[in-house]
């Protein structure tokens, strides 16, 4: 599709109002929030993704790229929320300590809440006190935790671990995600559950509370 392509390079222009508008032109075509979401916004910003690590762009041309999409979500999130599904469990996600990704897990939380959960996103660089506080003051079921570094997804283990030794752990579905995980890192660390994208969070979150 023409416009998709066009979106995939206004994403990497960081172009927000263009981002906005073929959004909305999209929806008037007929097209679901959720393709929208993966096949305009997230391929987009994998491609943003490559040149950033090859060094092509830099990190304020990535700020304005992340920023655009965000527009494009904000618009997407009502409808995808819109499901009027009944509330089927309680979920706690924040990006650890170190780490200010938040777009991936905004995304969890926008499809979990579509998916009929209730969703308390804590944001960025999250120290585990957070994580406890936010889990016992919510009553979670669910705890959700979110790592775009290699040098913070270890920290990972280190909430896990923690909430092991407060005698808590058993309380809380953990499940971990972000782009340098895998369903190794996740059993390693002891996570319930590694979710290699945002459907597969909700199908996880699904399974387990059944
Ligand atoms: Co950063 N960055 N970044 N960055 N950045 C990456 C992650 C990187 C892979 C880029 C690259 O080199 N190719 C690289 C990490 C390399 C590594 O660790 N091996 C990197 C780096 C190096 C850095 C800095 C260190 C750069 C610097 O300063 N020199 C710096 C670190 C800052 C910090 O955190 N302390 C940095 C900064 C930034 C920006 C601020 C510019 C911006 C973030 C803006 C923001 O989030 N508000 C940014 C961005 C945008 C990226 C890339 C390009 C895109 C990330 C993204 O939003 N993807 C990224 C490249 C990449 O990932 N390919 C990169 C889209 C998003 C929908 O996908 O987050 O993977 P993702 O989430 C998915 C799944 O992973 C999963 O579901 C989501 C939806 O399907 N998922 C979960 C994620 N969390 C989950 C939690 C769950 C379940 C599923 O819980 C249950």
């Amino acid at each position: 599709d023409e416009l998709v392509q066009q979106m995939h390079d206004d994403l990497y222009d960081g172009l927000k109002e263009e981002i906005e508008e073929s959004v909305n032109i999209l929806l008037e075509r007929g097209w679901q929030p959720y393709e929208i979401l993966t096949k305009a916004l997230v391929e987009g910003m994998t491609i943003v993704g490559v040149d950033f690590r090859d060094g092509i762009l830099f990190v304020p041309e990535v700020l304005l790229a992340a920023n655009a999409m965000k527009g494009g979500m904000a618009i997407l999130k009502p409808l995808l929320a819109e499901t009027g599904a009944p509330t089927i469990g309680k979920m706690v996600i924040g990006t650890v300590k170190g780490d200010i990704h938040d777009i991936g897990q905004n995304l969890v939380t926008m499809m979990m809440e579509g998916a009929g959960f209730e969703v308390k996103n804590i944001g960025i660089n999250n120290p585990v006190e957070n994580y406890i506080e936010a889990c016992e003051e919510f009553d979670a079921d669910i705890l959700g935790m979110s790592a775009l570094l290699t040098t913070t997804m270890p920290y990972m283990k280190v909430v896990i671990d923690e909430m092991a030794e407060k005698g808590i752990r058993d309380n809380y579905i953990v499940l971990v995600g972000g782009a340098p995980l895998n369903e190794e890192f996740g059993r390693a660390i002891g996570a319930d559950a590694y979710c290699r994208d945002a459907a597969v969070a909700v199908e996880t979150a699904k399974e387990m509370m059944a």
